[in-house]
């Protein structure tokens, strides 16, 4: 039945779960035979990225390079997982206004802060309140939460498979996929 080419860009906190998610809805989209690429922190921070931090500029220039790759991505006709913070809306918007119409979805992961501090999985939020850690998001540095995300998951009371299991119904219901 095909696709068409949309861009799921993943936004929330450190632990939101983003990734997770992502990578459930890739393997969801692989099952139904559809062509996707997931670009996050694992695989562009130790590249493309590889010269950049996390002081504000380094953000924007990582969010900057991420959306020119994803909107490459798109033009091969590809679904996109994009799964960065991203914590800057006028980041969002500018990589919003880079695609056409209805291609950049916006997902936003949304757990509270103090339960991803409290899950903290690699032990970052602990290391970023004794100080080890300068600039983390949430902590010393802004988190600007989507004010009209295309898709809202509470990702504090869904499953990540069934904040998965939303995203595709969404995309079938758009006729997406
Ligand atoms: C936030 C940091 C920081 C600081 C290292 N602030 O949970 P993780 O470990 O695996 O994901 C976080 C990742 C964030 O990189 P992004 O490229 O997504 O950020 S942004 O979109 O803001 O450019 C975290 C780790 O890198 N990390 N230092 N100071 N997260």
């Amino acid at each position: 039945k095909g696709q068409k080419p949309v861009m799921l860009w993943f936004t929330g906190l450190s632990g939101a779960g983003k990734s997770t998610v992502a990578n459930l809805v890739e393997k969801r989209l692989a099952a139904m035979g559809k062509h996707t690429y997931t670009l996050d922190g694992d695989n562009v921070r130790h590249g493309l990225n590889n010269d950049l931090g996390f002081t504000d500029a380094d953000r924007v220039e990582n969010i900057r390079r991420v959306g020119e790759v994803s909107k490459l991505m798109l033009d091969a006709g590809l679904i996109v997982l994009v799964s960065f913070i991203s914590p800057f809306r006028a980041e969002r918007r500018i990589v919003r206004q880079m695609v056409e119409e209805g291609e950049f979805w916006e997902v936003f992961v949304d757990v509270p802060l103090d339960v991803a501090e409290s899950r903290d999985v690699k032990g970052l939020y602990k290391k970023a309140r004794a100080g080890e850690i300068k600039n983390f998001t949430g902590i010393d540095s802004p988190y600007e939460a989507p004010t009209d995300p295309e898709i809202h998951v509470d990702a504090d009371k869904l499953a990540p498979e069934e904040a998965a299991e939303l995203i595709i119904s969404r995309l079938e219901q758009a006729g997406l996929i």
